[in-house]
Parts: C-alpha cells; structure tokens; sequence
C-alpha cells in the first residue's frame, strides 16, 4: 500500500495563504486553511453540514427538510446529486449521518430529538406536535412536507419507533389477533 506523507504550502501574501494537501495512505485529502486575519478557519467538506459549521446535527436536517418542502431545489442540498432536491435527499442525509456521528441508521430515522436513541421523548414530541405545521423533522415531520400528522406517525410506527408502554402492547396484542405477530410455538 502507498504510504507517503505530503505537504504543500501555496499562495502565500501577507495576510492570507496557503492550501495544503495531504497525500496519506492512498487517500487524498484536500483542506483548505484560510487565513484571515489574526483568526484561522479550517474549512473541510462534510456532506450533509448545510450550515458549515463542521457537525451534521438537528440544525442541518432541518434545514434540508425546509428546502425538501420549498421546492427550490437548491444544488447545496442535493445530497443524492439528481438535481432535485426531494425526500430521497433526507433519506442519503441519514446514511451520511449515520455514518459520521455512530447512531445506526434505524435509530437515527426516528430519533426526533437528535439525541442518538430512540425513546418514548421521540414519540412524544411527534404526537404534541400532531397538526402542527411546521417543516422541522425535529418536531416530528418525517416525511418532509408542511406538517406533523398521522402520515408521520405511520412513518415513525413503521420503523420501529419506540411507544410508550400501554400502546406498545395494545399494538402487539392487535398484531396477535391479526395474526401479524409470530406466536412461541410449544
Ligand atoms: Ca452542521
Ligand atoms: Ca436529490
Ligand atoms: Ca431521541
Ligand atoms: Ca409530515
């Protein structure tokens, strides 16, 4: 495997320089260091940090799913790169999300809150927030559109999301007599 460690300094004034390149492990990284002033700010490509301040958190998703239901179509937030910018876009978001901070991506579809687990708080926020019109995923608006309703829900049930108890087993016990729940066999 090519190991080799590379540095470039370029473009150097006296008040604003240089990119360096790194060429490590047959990987190459560009980083841009922008000097300006007495202040520095490395500035790296992070798919999916739509406000550039380094993370993909609760910010960046609900900045996605603002643009997903103003259909502007804005090229920053074409994550998938078909040139549109629609709900397959949050669905790559997640992947790169997921892959960035660790939250497995079946925890990360319902963690409302953006808190890294998927609790009762994530169903909760979802059913205060029932009719409320807003595009935020972090109150509860799965799907992207102008509002928090039962689609959402759906949305959120389907995957897996946590409930509170009592309703947690009137579905389980409606599975049953649906036959949709598997039974122990003796
Ligand atoms: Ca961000
Ligand atoms: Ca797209
Ligand atoms: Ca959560
Ligand atoms: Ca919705």
């Amino acid at each position: 495997m090519l190991q080799t460690s590379h540095s470039i300094y370029c473009c150097e004034d006296s008040s604003r320089h240089s990119l360096f390149s790194l060429l490590r492990y047959g990987t190459f990284t560009l980083t841009a260091l922008v000097f300006l002033g007495a202040q520095s700010v490395l500035a790296t490509a992070l798919t999916g940090d739509f406000d550039f301040d380094g993370d993909i958190d609760s910010v960046d998703v609900n900045l996605l799913t603002a643009e997903i239901e103003s259909g502007f179509h804005d090229p920053t937030f074409d994550v998938d790169g078909d040139g549109l910018v629609t709900l397959p876009d949050l669905d790559e978001f997640f992947l790169f999300y997921s892959a960035e901070s660790g939250v497995p991506l079946a925890i990360a579809l319902v963690d409302i809150n953006f808190d890294k687990v998927n609790t009762v708080a994530d169903y909760q926020i979802l059913q205060t927030n029932l009719s409320a019109l807003t595009t935020d995923f972090t109150s509860g608006n799965l799907n992207a559109d102008s509002s928090v309703d039962t689609a959402d829900r759906s949305l959120y049930l389907s995957r897996g999301g946590v409930v509170p108890e009592p309703m947690g087993s009137t579905l389980v016990l409606a599975a049953i007599v649906c036959g949709l729940y598997p039974r122990r066999r003796r």
